[in-house]
């Protein structure tokens, strides 16, 4: 029969669009049973157009269930991501609590689907949505030119801090529409007041600031740009600096990037490989007006690439301009993807 897929945090902002993914892709599971905190339990929720009644997170919840997604906090991933696959589930958790571990890979289907199958843990890890907002694209480029180094700058959207920093956004946006704020120094920032997940007003502002603080400087974001990128591309040398930022945008990170390769580039090859490669679309006509932006890419699955220009001092180099759903391809769709590939496997279609 067709596995039993399990979604524990299924009522969170990754929760909520998993969901929605689920009912459009092709129905691969048998039973999907919907798992929250005891808080959530009992509510039913909508999926492939059914209401599912929401179980509280329990041993008993893994019975039988032989893939569990994981969208929750790294502390709840960290206790019962191994709890799932000691009942015998393939975990595949979208926390930060096992990116890392050698023991665990760490995997985006256009770019390394074989890694998933080696899973000593019983666990399989989804990246950061600011790592896959981009890496898509760039593995396309790393399997034509062989990546060197990337350099890249994020412009976040706020659901990456959850409904939290979606409602903070939204909030913030209210109390200052129809005024004359943004002209005198902190003007914004007391009118505002609380600035909720955020070190700083996100209306009308942007702020150089994502994840937390750790050493030198570096915050989390930007480390986990750095080792991701290099563990998913299998470049453990890749040289990688980003520099985090948010921005007033609800959902879709963008990043802009500069990525040098082993061998001379053109902007018509990258042309070429970007427009054929799996889950990317090029937009890249600047004189008409095409390029992507996060108001438009919202909602769609692909990675879009546009502004791609050669360096003009590096013949190595090019400049890119990137945008991904952060809540899609950053995170529930490509753990969904994950999930089907191990599916797949399981039923020996793979
Ligand atoms: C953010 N990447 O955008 C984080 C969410 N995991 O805040």
């Amino acid at each position: 029969g067709k596995p039993t897929l399990a979604v524990v945090g299924a009522t969170g902002a990754v929760g909520t669009v998993m969901l929605g993914i689920l009912s459009e892709r092709a129905d691969v599971w048998g039973e999907i049973r919907l798992i929250a905190s005891p808080r959530s339990a009992g509510r039913k929720l909508t999926v492939r157009g059914e209401q599912v009644e929401v179980v509280a997170l329990s041993e008993e919840a893994f019975e039988g269930v032989d893939v569990a997604m994981f969208d929750v906090p790294d502390e709840v991933s960290a206790q019962w991501a191994p709890i799932a696959a000691s009942k015998g589930a393939v975990a595949v958790d979208n926390s930060g609590a096992f990116r890392m571990d050698p023991n665990v890979p760490l995997v985006v289907p256009e770019v390394n689907a074989h890694a998933a199958r080696v899973r000593p843990r019983g666990i399989i890890s989804n990246p950061n949505c600011t790592t896959l907002s981009m890496i898509v694209a760039m593995g396309a480029l790393h399997a034509e030119f062989g990546l060197s180094e990337l350099i890249v700058s994020s412009y976040q959207a706020v659901s990456g801090a959850g409904k939290e920093g979606v409602d903070t956004l939204r909030e913030q946006l209210v109390k200052v529409a129809g005024t004359e704020l943004g002209t005198q120094p902190g003007d914004v920032r007391r009118a505002v007041g609380d600035t909720g997940p955020f070190p700083g007003p996100m209306a009308l502002n942007v702020v150089p600031f994502a994840g937390s603080l750790k050493e030198d400087g570096w915050t989390s974001e930007e480390l986990k740009v750095r080792n991701e990128s290099r563990k998913i591309l299998g470049l453990p040398g890749l040289r990688v600096t980003a520099t985090c930022v948010r921005v007033p945008v609800i959902t879709t990170h963008s990043l802009t990037v500069h990525a040098r390769f082993e061998n001379e580039v053109t902007v018509a090859a990258a042309h070429e490989i970007l427009a054929s490669a799996p889950g990317v679309v090029l937009c890249d006509n600047p004189a008409k007006g095409e390029f992507p932006t996060p108001a438009d890419v919202v909602g769609t699955d692909p990675t879009w690439v546009g502004r791609v220009r050669r360096s003009m001092d590096d013949p190595n180099a090019l400049e890119l301009f990137v945008c991904g759903d952060n809540l899609r391809k950053g995170a529930a769709l490509n753990t969904a993807q994950i999930a089907e590939v191990v599916a797949a496997e399981l039923t020996g279609v793979a």
